[in-house]
């Protein structure tokens, strides 16, 4: 019988994904290191941004040791300089690519740079991608991300409003939150998918409250909030609350391959901005195991 090798493929890697999945993260060897890139269309030209460094093994650390000029400049002429061009991967799915065209302006506020971006993403303004500096072959499965549906959101905004209300939020601000940034994506690749989002409530009587949260399938329909974080606005009329952070989904990648894809948000602040990584650890939570890069903004 002759075996059709592309079926033959896909059924090596769903035994590998499956096997893995009992492998403590980790603990297997994946292949070299990257660094992982935020990609970002914007209205005149597209940036990428260093995120991490992703060591063999899915060990995640900040993109180079130190923060001194000298290392930035280093890190700038092995991964910025102009004619690099690397991967894009939205959802987890080979999705076009970059081509560097500028090194960052100054390396010492921050590592963003111009590139030309070629793309099927349908990314706009909070709908970042990732990019990584190698080829990461079967790392990328797609997690079919795409935007809620009407339904998706109504039970979305269900589940997150006793979090609203636990977080000082009043009855009425809760009812009327709103969803701002928000992507389905079947992180684990079973079942529905998780709700990755940003939410916000408290526009009239109280001081503004985000949610950035990753709701998994719960029931028929419904969501459950598996992360929860909760960044409150204490701005007064006078004085703008610095440390208040807008934090939104970049995208999703299995960085361990360990079967579930760990999730990448951006968190602008007052003139800055970092990265954070969440991860689901062996006991089913999703914990923050990274925060670090970004700089001025
Ligand atoms: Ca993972």
């Amino acid at each position: 019988m002759r075996v059709n090798p592309v079926i033959a493929a896909v059924g090596a890697g769903a035994a590998a994904l499956l096997s893995s999945a009992f492998v403590s993260a980790g603990a297997q060897s994946v292949g070299s290191s990257y660094v992982l890139f935020c990609v970002e269309k914007g209205e005149q030209m597209s940036s990428i941004d260093p995120i991490a460094f992703i060591a063999t093994g899915g060990t995640i650390r900040e993109p180079f040791p130190g923060t001194s000029d000298r290392e930035a400049s280093r890190f700038v002429e092995r991964w910025l300089r102009p004619g690099r061009a690397y991967p894009v991967y939205f959802g987890g799915a080979s999705s076009g690519g970059v081509t560097v065209r500028e090194r960052p302006g100054d390396p010492g506020i921050s590592l963003q740079a111009r590139v030309a971006l070629k793309t099927t993403a349908p990314l706009q303004k909070r709908t970042m991608a990732l990019a990584t500096s190698q080829t990461i072959g079967r790392v990328a499965g797609t997690l079919q991300r795409r935007p809620l549906s009407a339904a998706e959101r109504t039970a979305l905004l269900a589940a997150a409003r006793p979090a609203f209300q636990r977080n000082g939020v009043s009855a009425s601000d809760a009812q009327s939150a709103r969803i701002l940034n928000a992507a389905a994506l079947n992180l684990d690749r079973v079942g529905r998918p998780e709700a990755v989002a940003r939410l916000q409530a408290g526009q009239g009587s109280g001081p503004r409250c985000d949610l950035f949260v990753i709701a998994e399938p719960q029931g028929e329909r419904g969501f459950t909030l598996g992360l929860t974080v909760v960044n409150k606005d204490k701005r007064t009329p006078t004085m703008e609350d610095i440390n208040y952070i807008e934090q939104d989904l970049v995208d999703a990648l299995d960085l361990n391959k360990d079967g579930i894809a760990e999730v990448v948000a951006r968190s602008v602040y007052y003139e800055s901005h970092d990265y954070t990584i969440f991860q689901k650890r062996r006991n089913g939570k999703w914990r923050k195991v990274y925060r670090g890069a970004g700089g001025g903004v």
